[in-house]
């Protein structure tokens, strides 16, 4: 009997023991406000540039609270959100937008990433679009896309999102400056790897 209340307490005990810190506050005003509450985030890894011009995963399923980091390889790449119906665009001037991120790819070959992350915080459960708008190559035209919480059985589907922006002529468009999540120094530098 003594033993068993001893083990409810330790059960009690552990969620303030192993609780995971909350990500990296944002520097951006206005909307993460939440990230002050204790609540452990899951956060969810992108790859920008891996393999070719493609994000990895490209295709994410991610809970209302949770983080989309996204880490970035050579060349030079970025993430933009847009909307589902003009895919290399922003989608309003509040879309995020991470900058750029040159790297240099090493002679030898070995795996590199940026020293800096982008995070976006998953706010709700309506999907989330988003592009690579480095037009050298033309990332965006060329499937360097990707989407959060796609519903598979509306049609509005990463794929038709991804031929959409196949036929998109001009060039991507980006926004004047970082915004809508929080830029900052790599926390998992081996993160995608
Ligand atoms: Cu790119």
């Amino acid at each position: 009997m003594f033993t068993q209340h001893l083990l409810l307490l330790a059960a009690a005990a552990l969620p303030l023991i192993t609780a995971a810190p909350a990500a990296q506050p944002s520097t951006t005003t206005g909307t993460h406000a939440s990230q002050t509450n204790t609540s452990p985030r899951t956060t969810h890894t992108v790859v920008a540039g891996r393999p070719g011009l493609r994000f990895d995963p490209e295709n994410i399923f991610a809970d209302p609270g949770s983080i989309i980091e996204f880490h970035f390889l050579p060349a030079n790449h970025t993430v933009v959100e847009a909307s589902f119906d003009a895919p290399c665009q922003p989608k309003d001037a509040t879309s995020f937008f991470a900058g750029f991120f040159p790297v240099a790819r090493p002679a030898d070959g070995s795996a590199v990433q940026s020293g800096e992350v982008f995070q976006i915080e998953v706010k709700d459960d309506k999907p989330i679009w988003f592009y690579c708008a480095q037009d050298k190559g033309r990332h965006c035209q060329s499937g360097m896309v990707g989407a959060v919480n796609q519903r598979v059985d509306s049609g509005k589907t990463l794929e038709v999102f991804r031929a959409k922006a196949a036929g998109v002529l001009g060039p991507a468009g980006v926004q004047a400056q970082v915004q809508g999540g929080w830029r900052g120094a790599n926390p998992n530098p081996l993160g995608g790897f």
